[in-house]
């Protein structure tokens, strides 16, 4: 009854082959075996022995990453976590011996499943890093880390076999290719991430001017599609000539000094503090504008239209 309940468990628990680290359990005695006697198992997978009666669990071999050895056990577990496909026999060292064949057992350890990677998104951000990205594709696990043009990102993590989060670590300005290795598999996308540095905006001309009229914006890493902003209001008409001018319609806003911000698409910006915004000429109204019309009035009191 007892046996049988753990075999049951032991199957019920034989592993998954899905990348995630399992447990699986094999359990020892009350006869002389091991139930079950060979199971197979992915890197990282631990396997479990409970001790049913006294016996062992000793690895056939004494040398690597692979040894193991329980002693003599009356009760109670002992695991060992197996890290390197192969095949590995054991014993139990009271009533057997290593490559016998009166209480032996085996644990296969499967090849590391390898990795895909179909798509990053977002596929651009900042030279300077610290983009969050999501990477898909199949047979992630806990062992994957992530590089973007060869230098690592931080912050892997991987929620299931089919996404990755990661953080873009600082690179140079260009198209990249991101890789994933998991399990000593790699992975890689070709051109999968760009990294863009932000905008500069240098000078405007002119330095002062009207809402409504148009001034041209001068600087390095425009974009296709950029925004501009004069005091955080929108320019209502922005055209993109090339990389390092762009032409923005000044918006109706108070006059003074205006912080002129440009946004890429991929939202760097980069700002420009040495513009002004001028006023309609209010001054001419009260002064040669009155003079005027007092004239007009003076010539029309002399001679009074017929
Ligand atoms: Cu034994």
């Amino acid at each position: 009854m007892r046996r049988a309940m753990w075999f049951a468990i032991a199957v019920a628990i034989v592993p998954m082959v899905s990348g995630f680290a399992a447990t699986v359990g094999v359990s020892v005695g009350p006869g002389l075996s091991f139930s079950p006697p060979t199971v197979t198992v992915a890197p990282g997978d631990t396997v479990v022995w409970t001790f049913l009666s006294f016996h062992s669990s000793t690895s056939d071999v004494q040398t690597g990453p692979e040894v193991w050895n329980s002693g003599l056990m009356f009760s109670g577990t002992f695991s060992h976590t197996f890290t390197t496909p192969g095949t590995y026999p054991y014993y139990c060292s009271l009533h057997s011996f290593p490559g016998g064949t009166f209480m032996n057992g085996s644990v296969q350890v499967q090849a590391a499943a390898v990795p895909t990677l179909t798509s990053v998104s977002p596929t651009s951000g900042s030279s300077s890093g610290g983009t969050a990205v999501t990477l898909t594709g199949t047979n992630f696990d806990s062992t994957c880390t992530v590089d973007f043009g060869g230098a690592a990102a931080t912050g892997v993590s991987a929620p299931s076999a089919t996404t990755i989060n990661a953080t873009t670590p600082p690179h140079a300005a260009g198209t990249v290719t991101v890789g994933v290795t998991c399990g000593g598999s790699t992975a890689t996308l070709t051109n999968g991430f760009t990294f863009n540095d932000a905008p500069s905006v240098t000078s405007v001309t002119p330095t002062s001017a009207l809402p409504g009229s148009t001034i041209t914006i001068t600087g390095s890493g425009f974009q296709s599609g950029a925004t501009v902003t004069f005091g955080g209001t929108a320019s209502p008409t922005v055209t993109f000539v090339n990389a390092t001018a762009l032409q923005a319609v000044v918006p109706n806003i108070a006059s003074g000094a205006a912080t002129i911000v440009v946004t890429n698409p991929d939202a760097l910006s980069g700002s420009f503090t040495g513009f002004t915004l001028t006023s309609i000429a209010i001054p001419m109204l009260s002064t040669e504008l009155l003079l005027l019309l007092g004239l007009a009035l003076v010539l029309v009191a002399i001679r009074p239209p017929q």
